[in-house]
């Protein structure tokens, strides 16, 4: 299992790393690169190709502004694209949701939330999950981690009512 991770500049790496930090504790092999759709056309598609060849079978874009980082590469691959839009001022990410989600029908991108790379790390790993039972069950053993924790919340809430 291999995601290929994407970013359309380096000063995205900060809000895009949980997405790598994710995948490698769920055991998903994640190759990161920055390519610009705008900056470095080439390079972007050169490097689709080449991830899709070396087996990524699903990719995760991060970009701010006018993002068609995520859209260039649906473009070039029909492996499933996740489009995590990045917060930059001065719309705070209101225009790279924009370019994200907004796709031509035809070429989708499943977008996340802005700066939501924790999720699109979770998506890949769901469709990971789909043909793999040993990431299902770590994808379960998440939730219930998850809802524990909710639980011991809850607890310290209502130790101090
Ligand atoms: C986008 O422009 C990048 O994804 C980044 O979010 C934004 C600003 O890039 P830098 O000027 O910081 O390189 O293409």
């Amino acid at each position: 299992m291999k995601a290929a991770i994407v970013m359309g500049s380096d000063s995205d790496f900060p809000l895009m790393k949980p997405a790598v930090d994710l995948l490698k504790e769920f055991g998903v092999e994640a190759e990161v690169t920055v390519a610009s759709a705008h900056r470095t056309p080439d390079r972007l598609r050169h490097f689709v190709h080449q991830a899709r060849r070396e087996g990524a079978d699903v990719f995760i874009a991060g970009a701010g502004m006018a993002a068609h980082l995520a859209g260039v590469i649906a473009s070039y691959t029909t492996a499933p694209v996740i489009g995590v839009p990045i917060s930059s001022e001065p719309f705070r990410g209101f225009d790279s949701l924009l370019s994200t989600v907004q796709m031509p029908p035809g070429i989708p991108v499943a977008t996340m939330a802005v700066n939501g790379a924790k999720n699109a790390a979770l998506f890949a790993i769901e469709i990971f999950a789909i043909s793999n039972q040993s990431i299902k069950r770590k994808l379960l053993d998440y939730r219930e981690k998850m809802a524990a924790e909710i639980e011991r919340k809850d607890q310290a809430v209502q130790g101090k009512i």
